[in-house]
């Protein structure tokens, strides 16, 4: 079943196979074959084992395309059988192609069986998933530019590099120094060092792939009463968070998803930071620290006549959010006077400055992104960051033997680099690297 379950106006069964001609054949009741490929036809769909034998009736009345091998999804024959929407209709088409002798699809397998006859590449395989999981526009954008190859062009070139390299090296091994031409070595090492700030570039593009799928961790930190806890309810638009008087109310972290200026964002709440007496409320506050170290971006929360330094560790580059400011006077109180970086105002009880703070982390998860500026659309996902990162050693070392001219050493690392690369793209892999990807793969796809 290609279509989501339930009510909707059409409900999409697809067989792929060798046999994807005859199953639709004895489900319409007509000829299917490969001199229909790209065109429609206008079908009944008819139970190959009839429920009341003599009056056979047919369960749906739709549309059937067709494609032939190998121009298909899954580069094998295809048929689409697009019947009506609901409960029982599609689950009656679907129990038709059973009976002529389908099977269900496991999770994936469309797409895993696409990548095996080598319709797209390991990284647009992922791409399809993220599409489809994809829960911001520009998620769906980065997807949806990978699934055109945006990011397995430069993946290849640089597959196509190293193999390059790979090859010379190994060439030379047959000759003396002396017989290799003028200015091997240099032209080799300076090749090294291209492919490896193009590795270098690719890997920086980590960061703002893994935001686009896993949400951005914003983290609000500061003094116990600062007011964290109604800046989370203030952003959010709602009450998720406790809010009281007394210092020291939120103990544990609290985490929300929501969207800002289409980044996905998990905003986390976390225990006001100070020296703290109970058992309970120091966990919460190594808590709060540990994800104030790895957020991609944390809010400094200070209360208005709080000018006491910092509390505990807060990053440098943390966005200072001036809370309650309907309670003060911008010109007689200010906090931190000596640090010049300025306050965002905010309110949590007006409203005021919520969207001046939006704009801000907005702006600074463009940032983030434009590091990258110029690789659009190239995201890496962990299993291509990790072969990125063996690549990258892998070149470092090849490098390091070139200096002494030691080419056997530099001929297995730059094997391992090709190897490493031929991963990333999928020209190596494993059958359980393909169960663990595809299996995160709904069904149908
Ligand atoms: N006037 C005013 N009061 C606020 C504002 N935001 C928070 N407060 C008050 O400040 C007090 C503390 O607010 P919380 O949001 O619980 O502060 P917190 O930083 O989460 O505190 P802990 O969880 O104890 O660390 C509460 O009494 C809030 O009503 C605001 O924008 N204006
Ligand atoms: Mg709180």
């Amino acid at each position: 079943m290609a279509t989501a379950p339930g009510r909707g106006g059409v409900a999409v069964v697809r067989v792929s196979g060798p046999a994807a001609f005859r199953i639709a054949s004895e489900v319409t009741g007509r000829k299917v074959d490969a001199s229909m490929a790209g065109r429609f036809f206008h079908s009944a769909f008819h139970p190959v084992v009839p429920r009341v034998p003599e009056r056979p009736q047919p369960v749906d009345d739709g549309l059937v395309l067709v494609f032939a091998s190998p121009r298909s999804y899954t580069g094998e024959d295809v048929v689409e059988l697009q019947g009506h929407g609901g409960s029982i209709a599609p689950r009656r088409v679907l129990e038709a192609c059973l009976a002529a002798g389908a099977r269900l699809a496991r999770r994936g397998e469309f797409t895993q069986r696409a990548f095996l006859n080598g319709r797209l590449d390991l990284g647009m395989a992922e791409a399809v998933m993220d599409l489809v999981d994809a829960r911001t526009e520009r998620g769906a954008d980065d997807a949806a530019a990978r699934l055109m190859g945006a990011a397995s062009r430069p993946l290849e070139e640089m597959y196509v590099a190293a193999i390059d390299l790979s090859s010379r090296v190994e060439h030379a091994l047959d000759f003396s120094e002396e017989e290799l031409p003028e200015g091997f070595s240099e032209s080799v090492s300076r090749d090294v060092s291209r492919l490896a700030s193009l590795v270098e570039r690719k890997l920086s593009t980590a960061r703002e792939g893994r935001i686009l799928r896993e949400g951005a961790l914003v983290v609000l930190c500061g003094r116990p009463n600062a007011g964290k806890s109604s800046l989370m309810n203030a952003l959010l638009g709602e009450g998720r968070a406790i809010v009281s008087d007394e210092a020291g109310t939120t103990r544990d972290t609290i985490e929300e998803g929501l969207e800002i200026d289409g980044w996905p964002v998990r905003l986390v709440d976390t225990a006001g930071l100070r020296m703290a007496s109970g058992e309970v409320e120091r966990e919460g506050v190594r808590r709060a620290e540990a994800l104030a170290a790895c957020a991609d971006v944390v809010l400094h929360v200070v209360e208005p006549g709080d000018d006491a330094p910092p509390p505990l560790d807060i990053p440098h580059d943390a966005i200072r959010v001036l809370s309650k400011c309907d309670l003060f006077n911008a010109f007689t109180q200010s906090p931190n006077c000596q640090d010049a970086r300025p306050f965002i105002l905010t309110s949590a009880h007006t409203g005021e400055g919520i969207d001046a703070l939006k704009a801000a982390i907005a702006a600074r998860l463009g940032q983030i992104a434009a590091k990258s500026a110029e690789e659009t659309g190239a995201d890496v996902t962990t299993r291509q960051k990790e072969a990125l990162l063996a690549a990258h050693a892998a070149l470092a070392s090849a490098a390091d033997a070139l200096d002494v001219n030691e080419w056997t050493i530099a001929a297995n690392e730059l094997r391992s680099v090709a190897e490493a690369l031929g991963r990333l793209l999928g020209k190596v892999y494993s059958d359980d690297l393909l169960d663990a990807l595809f299996s995160r793969f709904c069904i149908g796809k």
